[in-house]
Parts: structure tokens; C-alpha cells; sequence
């Protein structure tokens, strides 16, 4: 069996808070990580809270909007670097395998914004006995200097690439809310819930919780969207918070 986990950046930081980490809620997590992955290959993904999201706020970058100033590539791309240090640290810490793998390196957007990721290093590394952890990232964007690439598209590239059994996103929230605030037990298709989301033509899949689940729909895995206390339940192998079907799922 193999998961790809995306830990949100505001489940691991304090967002208001510049380049700083929740140590709290990244050691829980990092622990459930720990006590669960026997057997499991796992792919960890990691967004950028309060490290890449400020810094691209203040070099206005965005997955469409480019930037060819150094100085905010290092900032941006050096901030996440060292998020995925301190989650890699973490992990490691706590006796899981984890080893870094930054996207910046190796995967590039044509002029029509179509990516391209390399994965032979993931896959590898899989079989290898580690756990990779990429994150949420800059990417070279011909046309545009270098975007944003966010965890969410890295989600979706590498789900299939690694063969995912099944994909799981914790979130700040515990699921994919109706209007009510109500959790979603299960999504099948868009239409169904576009007007819950409140937004039916996202197409970019950081866009927010539509495009979220937009994207996790294209995939053939089920993806599960849960909040940070439903963790270790994922990881064991239950469904909580919004199943997302997924092209194959026969559950
Ligand atoms: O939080 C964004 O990743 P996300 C990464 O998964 C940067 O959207 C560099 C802001």
C-alpha cells in the first residue's frame, strides 16, 4: 500500500506568525506519522503557511504571476527549505526515515503552465525504504521567471506516479463543509457540491477548498480531506472527515 499525505502549511505553522513553526502541532503529527507507517509506503507533502506565503505575498508571486527577482527567489524558495527542514527534523526525530526532496530543483512549467515533475527520485526513494518529504515550492515557469508550485498540484502529479492507494489532506478544518459548517461525508462529483464551495469554474487547484477538490476528484486514489486530530485515524487506514471518490474507487 502507498498514501500521499499533505500536511497543510497552516496545520504546521502559526500563520500569523512569520517563518514559525507550530512545534506542537508538527510534533503530533510527526508522531502519528511515526506510530502508524509500518508497512505503508508513505509520500509526505507539505504546504507553506506562514513560510512560502509570506514571502510570496510580499514578491506578489502566485501560481500564475511570476517573479524573476532573485532576491525574492531566495526568499521565498529559501523559506520553504527551511520549513522542510524543521518538518524533515522532525520526523526524523521521531524515528521515521524522512529525507527531503525540493521540487524547486527539478520540476518546470512550460509557456503553456503545464508542469512537469520528475518522480524516478521519489519512486526510488520509496523502494529504497525512505520517506520523502517535498513541499509546496517555486518552479521555473517558462514565459514568467519562477511561480509558485503549490503542495496541492504536488499532490496531484504524484499520486499517480506512485501508484497512491490513497491520498489524504489534513487540513485546519475537519473536512469539506457545507453551508451549514456541516462536514461532507462523501463527494462524487463536482456539481454536486459546487454550490456548497461557492465557487463552480476554480481551475487552479491552490484556488482554495473548490479547487481542492476538483483536483482530488481527477484522481483515480480516493482522497480523504480531514482535520489535524483525525490524523492518526488516516493513517490507520479509516476515512475520516470528506471522502473524495476517485475514478477507481470502489469503496
Ligand atoms: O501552501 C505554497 O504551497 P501551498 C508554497 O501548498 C509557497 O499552496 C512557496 C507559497
Amino acid at each position: 500500500m502507498t498514501a500521499v499525505l499533505k500536511l497543510g502549511g497552516s496545520v504546521i505553522t502559526k500563520k500569523d506568525e512569520p517563518e514559525t513553526v507550530d512545534t506542537a502541532a508538527l510534533s503530533a503529527a510527526a508522531s502519528a506519522i511515526a506510530e502508524s507507517a509500518v508497512g505503508e509506503d508513505i509520500v509526505v507533502v507539505h504546504g507553506g503557511g506562514s513560510f512560502g506565503h509570506h514571502h510570496a505575498a510580499e514578491y506578489g508571486v502566485s501560481t500564475t504571476a511570476g517573479t524573476r527577482d532573485v532576491g525574492g527567489v531566495q526568499a521565498i524558495h529559501g523559506a520553504m527549505c527551511r520549513l522542510n527542514a524543521a518538518v524533515v527534523d522532525e520526523l526524523t526525530g521521531q524515528g521515521v526515515p524522512a529525507v527531503p526532496v525540493h521540487p524547486f530543483s527539478a520540476a518546470a512549467r512550460d509557456a503553456d503552465s503545464d508542469l512537469s515533475l520528475p518522480t524516478a527520485q521519489v519512486t526510488t526513494l520509496l523502494d529504497e525504504g525512505f520517506v520523502p518529504v517535498l513541499h509546496g515550492d517555486l518552479v521555473a515557469h517558462a514565459g514568467a521567471g519562477a511561480t509558485v508550485l503549490s503542495g496541492d498540484e504536488l499532490v496531484v502529479e504524484l499520486a499517480p506516479a506512485v501508484d497512491a492507494d490513497r491520498v489524504g489532506v489534513c487540513s485546519t478544518v475537519p473536512g469539506v463543509l457545507d453551508e451549514d459548517g456541516t462536514v461532507i461525508d462523501r463527494i462524487e462529483t463536482f456539481e454536486a457540491v459546487a454550490s456548497a464551495l461557492g465557487e463552480s469554474d476554480a481551475t487552479d487547484v491552490s484556488g482554495g477548498m473548490a479547487g481542492k477538490v476538483r483536483a482530488l476528484l481527477a484522481l483515480s486514489a480516493p482522497a480523504v480531506v480531514f482535520g489535524p486530530d483525525a490524523l492518526p485515524a488516516f493513517l490507520a487506514g479509516e476515512s475520516p472527515g470528506t471522502t473524495i471518490a476517485g475514478d477507481d474507487d470502489d469503496w
